[in-house]
């Protein structure tokens, strides 16, 4: 939290004896609205639970990093071999050097990327009353509305909402989709899933190994969707839109509109993903960090809350959350090891480090991969 003045410390000190933030919590996600409904219904200022304890100016300010996430062009990859040749070596050092990378002439038209943005918007924008329903923390569900993983733990929430769809293996009935947004996110997340594919292969190829070994690899088999909504806020310098993490999964394909707010850490730097309209975002998950023994990254990477908004992303995670899934032990492939690279992570599975991430850690800013290391 940013402190002002003396007089502001003094409040502050004598506010922390009443503040009761498990009430303002509970206040909060009792109203099944979300942040959207705060806004809504005309706050300036942002509640104490959305404040972040260590921001300061420099930590939220606008980065003014050099560096710029790479950028993949997968035009042809199936009909010419040369160009496929180069795809695999660019993608082999964003993976190795920068574990985020932008693809363009990925495959999916641009109508259909605009089209579930859109569709996303259409559901956070509805009257309460229609949206309402779906708000929940059940995490059983697979499709559900609500306001951060877990506002009660106590660290500063985020200044975001979101609406979740666990797809694949186990999907729901169509029925249960809102349908304001029900045709587009199920052709949207059909034509993600196999643009995932063809990027594991191209990793499989990175790598020199099978080229479907993450076809075969249950623990990937899966498709879930984050479909976030930040609104506008008034008081960015006090939070984040999402809060510094890695993903827990093998791969993540981003897809974001025009309003910018993503970054990523590289050399100790905060790297601003400028959007570029019709490319998608992919990033490197823990898992995929553990099965290559570290030479894949997991990078930390956060939203800013900003004035100007709202911002819709939508997340595809490739991992499998059923039990078939996450009961698979994975380790570091074998085939990249050896005398000289030893494996640094031991034998796990999905459910320990889930486990590990949503019951212990939550978005604390800590690689939930340390437990792992050997
Ligand atoms: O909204 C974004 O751009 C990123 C969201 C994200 O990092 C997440 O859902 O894990």
């Amino acid at each position: 939290m940013v402190v002002t003045s003396t007089d502001n410390l003094e409040s502050e000190a004598s506010d922390n004896f009443t503040y009761d933030r498990t009430a303002e919590v509970k206040a909060f996600d009792d109203t099944k609205l979300g942040v959207k409904g705060l806004l809504d219904s005309g706050v300036t200022k942002i509640p104490r639970m959305f404040h972040h304890a260590k921001l300061d100016t420099n930590e939220i300010s606008i980065s003014d990093s050099k560096f710029s996430v790479p950028i993949i062009d997968l035009q042809d990859i199936d009909t010419n071999s040369n160009l496929r040749a180069e795809v695999v070596d660019k993608i082999r050092s964003a993976c190795m050097e920068w574990g985020f990378f932008q693809v363009v002439n990925h495959g999916i038209g641009v109508e259909v990327l605009d089209e579930m943005i859109c569709g996303i918007r259409r559901f956070h924008e509805q009257d309460d009353e229609v949206r309402k329903p779906f708000y929940s923390r059940d995490s059983n569900k697979k499709v559900r509305y609500f306001s951060n993983v877990n506002p009660f733990r106590g660290k500063g929430a985020n200044w975001r909402d979101t609406i979740s769809f666990f797809l694949t293996p186990d999907p729901p009935n169509p029925e249960e989709i809102p349908v304001v947004c029900r045709d587009i996110v199920m052709e949207y997340s059909k034509k993600v899933r196999a643009l995932g594919y063809t990027i594991f292969e191209l990793f499989s190829e990175a790598l020199g190994i099978n080229p479907s070994y993450f076809k075969e690899l249950d623990s990937a088999d899966g498709q879930f969707l984050l479909c976030h909504y930040y609104p506008t806020c008034p008081e960015p310098e006090l939070t984040l839109g999402t809060s510094k993490h890695t993903d827990s999964d093998f791969m993540t394909i981003l897809l974001e509109d025009q309003m910018g707010g993503l970054q990523f850490l590289h050399e100790n730097q905060w790297v601003d993903v400028h959007p570029v309209h019709g490319s998608l975002v992919v990033n490197i998950g823990d898992f995929l960090q553990l099965i290559t023994n570290g030479m894949f990254v997991s990078v930390y990477h956060r939203v800013l809350a900003r004035h100007t908004g709202p911002r819709i992303s939508i997340a595809s995670f490739f991992i499998n959350t059923s039990p078939h899934g996450t009961f698979e032990v994975v380790g570091p492939i074998k085939e990249l090891l050896s005398e000289e690279t030893p494996p640094i992570y031991r034998d796990t599975t999905v459910k320990d480090v889930m486990a590990h991430y949503f019951d212990e850690k939550g978005l604390d800013g800590n690689t939930p991969l340390q437990p792992f290391r050997l």
